[in-house]
């Protein structure tokens, strides 16, 4: 089994498919390229809409779509399983999973925001997902004793935030206890530990810096 990740490091879908590769220790290869330089013609075949990540798989298809991937993952290499048995508990999960990732969308916002008052404004729409998010989540990850696709959707989100913590942001877990230890726990997981090695926080950093976020323009 061989695989082809076609990503760009500083994405959150793609950072989707990379922490479920990790989890389950399979091996691929990467192609790094940003959706929004130009892009090469073989690219534009691959990803019907331009966008990342695409993954090639052995019998020579091309997937998009980071959840359809990271099911495709799960089918072939159910251990460790990032999803539960149960098809009821299952669907439960890939709905959550959809909850969290609507977190992605007002924290992009923020970290593009020129002005404290968009920044809030978006912090605002943060604290109301995460608060229904904190009324389902579990004690040891969101959905049970294990990693799930929950978890994986919310690892972005939760390295983004912890990012803009050491900036100086608003401290959006406070108010949110189980998040804050889910966000403790993953952010010291191998998985996730293994997508922000190195010096992916400085490029981070300088990369918001450059798109003009107010809140990074003092890192
Ligand atoms: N729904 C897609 C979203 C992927 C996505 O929006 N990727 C961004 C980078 S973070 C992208 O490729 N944007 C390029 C564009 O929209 O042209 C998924 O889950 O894979």
């Amino acid at each position: 089994m061989s695989y082809q990740v076609v990503g760009y490091p500083f994405c959150p879908y793609v950072q989707r498919v990379l922490i479920t590769l990790n989890e389950k220790a399979i091996d691929f290869e990467s192609i790094w390229l940003d959706p929004h330089a130009d892009l090469p013609e073989w690219f534009q075949e691959w990803s019907p809409l331009g966008k990342v990540p695409v993954m090639k798989v052995t019998t020579g298809e091309v997937l998009f779509e980071s959840m359809a991937i990271v099911e495709y993952v799960e089918e072939l290499h159910k251990v460790p399983s990032i999803y539960a048995k149960l098809p009821a508990k299952r669907a439960l999960q890939r709905a959550w999973a959809g909850v969290a990732g609507e977190l992605y969308g007002p924290q992009h916002l923020c970290m593009r925001a020129k002005s404290m008052e968009e920044v809030e404004a978006q912090m605002a729409v943060m604290y109301d997902k995460l608060a229904i998010l904190e009324a389902r989540c579990g004690r040891t990850y969101f959905s049970g004793e294990s990693m799930t696709a929950v978890d994986v959707v919310l690892a972005p989100f939760f390295i983004r935030q912890d990012v803009l913590l050491s900036l100086g942001a608003e401290d959006l877990l406070t108010d949110f206890p189980k998040l804050q230890a889910l966000s403790n726990k993953l952010l010291t997981h191998h998985a996730i530990l293994q997508i922000i090695a190195g010096d992916w926080t400085a490029q981070f950093i300088a990369l918001q810096k450059a798109n003009g976020g107010i809140l990074f323009q003092d890192a």
